[in-house]
């Protein structure tokens, strides 16, 4: 089959799974693998229905036709310079993403962005309408893309239409700020199935449809909500995302990780604790509630700096948005404050390191800390935390998590935080530093098993089910 050929199952998203890299000068670009959660999930469902992909390829202005990439028939979607500022940085980035946390930041609502928001969402329709075959099913991922189930169901009408929102839905007194409020629910009602991490965000929607369009609907534990519409139904349920759970387990038994993960620790200067965070740099993750409980530990004499290292992976993320300017700057004085209090030359305390460390350095850090710090302010899911607890079959480590993370309502035996109370934080790491406690290894014990359970591939086909049922 050609990829210009319809396919029976296409998968929509901002992002295609493939980035274009330059290897070096003298080189051509090359399409790489982008490593996320998604296209794990995604690719062997692709591969088993013929499917295509659906997304952007990262780069303003470049105009693509269909191609195959690895056996996946990529349809990429163009986006302009200015598309990218308002679409996608001004927004999804600066207005939905904000909004749909809690407000941490002030959300900036835009009319023109709101405006080109529209616009690229029905060139994201038409590319999925030309890609799907009659009939087919079609999966719609996250908050960038909340009009195409609407736009492409009055295009296709035959497809089935599936959205899952990977962000928290907030609470319907922060969602009706948004001026286009109804535009976005309408947006989402064009689909059979609407899916969110938790039954909160499911509950937030279905009060919306009946408070800004009147809308009757039910909810039974058995089968979710359903939002009659007259003429057709809309179901809305839960559904959290997971990891290549069993994939990531042995990726860190494998030999080659426990000798760079005795490396790291070495390198750290052989700490008797060694405290880990990853995140994306940005606001909801709350990276500064824990490094300020760390410093405030060390000041109370509760935590010995001389043995104990930290290492923040920060992976840059949208660098041209002022909140996350600020937020760098904020997280790297902390991080120069604690290592000019507490740190010996040649030896920091915390090991800041801004830029995207290989798979490999990953899994032998997550394998390899005593501690993992997980304390977002607010976080739809965090795979982060469960990718630790993948790692950890030996019931060694311990996981602080804050309870405003998704993961929370599934990793009830982590050690839960309230990220706003410092010394419910602080207490929490005092707690988890405490290798010897076997409390801490029935708690891991616990979660481990809840992760290999609840995989990506069970999310996957849990959703699947539901659209088909719907
Ligand atoms: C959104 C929602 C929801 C991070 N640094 C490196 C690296 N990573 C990988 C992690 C993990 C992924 O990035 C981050 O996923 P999260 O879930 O923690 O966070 P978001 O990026 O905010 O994702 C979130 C998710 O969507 C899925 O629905 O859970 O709530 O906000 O997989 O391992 N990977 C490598 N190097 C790094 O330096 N290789």
């Amino acid at each position: 089959m050609s990829e210009h050929s319809p396919h029976d199952f296409v998968v929509v998203a901002n992002r295609l799974p493939v980035d274009l890299v330059t290897p070096s000068d003298d080189e051509p670009p090359q399409w790489q693998r982008s490593p996320g959660g998604l296209v794990t999930a995604l690719e062997p469902v692709l591969r088993s229905v013929d499917g295509a992909w659906v997304g952007w390829t990262g780069t303003a202005d470049i105009d693509l036709d269909p191609f195959v990439e690895d056996g996946l028939t990529l349809h990429p979607v163009r986006l302009s310079e200015s598309e990218v500022a308002e679409y996608y940085e001004g927004f999804s980035n600066a207005t939905l993403w904000p909004l749909y946390h809690d407000a941490l930041v002030a959300p900036t609502f835009d009319r023109r962005w709101w405006l080109t928001y529209r616009e690229v969402n029905r060139r994201f329709a038409e590319a999925t309408a030309r890609a799907a075959a009659p009939g087919a099913t079609v999966w719609v991922h996250d908050y960038q893309l909340q009009l195409v189930p609407r736009m492409l169901r009055e295009l296709r009408p035959d497809v089935t239409i599936g959205f899952f929102l990977h962000i928290p839905f907030p609470p319907p007194e922060l969602f009706l700020q948004l001026p286009w409020r109804k535009a976005v629910v309408d947006g989402l009602l064009g689909a059979d199935l609407v899916g969110f991490h938790l039954p909160g965000g499911a509950e937030n929607f279905r009060y919306l449809t009946r408070r800004l369009f009147d809308l009757p609907s039910t909810h039974r534990r058995s089968e979710g909500g359903r939002i009659d519409l007259g003429t057709r139904n809309v179901h809305v349920d839960a559904f959290p995302i997971s990891i290549d759970a069993s994939g990531l387990r042995d990726h860190s038994l494998e030999p080659s990780t426990a000798l760079r993960a005795k490396q790291i620790r070495e390198e750290l200067g052989n700490p008797e604790i060694f405290l880990l965070g990853v995140d994306r740099l940005d606001y909801t993750k709350g990276i500064n509630v824990r490094l300020d409980a760390l410093r405030e530990l060390f000041e109370d004499g509760a935590l010995d700096p001389y043995k104990t290292a930290m290492v923040q992976l920060a992976t840059p993320s949208r660098e041209r948005l002022e909140a996350y300017a600020s937020l760098r700057n904020d997280v790297e004085r902390e991080v120069g404050r604690i290592n000019g209090e507490f740190g010996r030359v040649g030896s920091p305390v915390v090991h800041y390191i801004h830029r995207p460390v290989a798979r490999d350095e990953l899994v032998a850090m997550y394998a390899g800390a005593d501690v993992m710090l997980v304390t977002p302010l607010r976080d739809g899911m965090n795979l982060v935390a469960k990718e630790y607890v993948a790692c950890h079959s030996d019931g060694k480590g311990a996981l602080v998590l804050s309870e405003f993370a998704g993961a929370a309502a599934e990793l009830r035996r982590a050690l839960l935080v309230n990220p706003h109370d410092l010394e419910d934080v602080k207490n929490a790491i005092l707690a988890a530093v405490r290798s010897d406690d076997p409390g801490l290894t029935r708690r891991m014990r616990s979660m481990h098993n809840q992760v290999m359970t609840h995989d990506v591939d069970r999310w996957a086909h849990s959703f699947l089910g539901a659209l088909r049922a719907a």
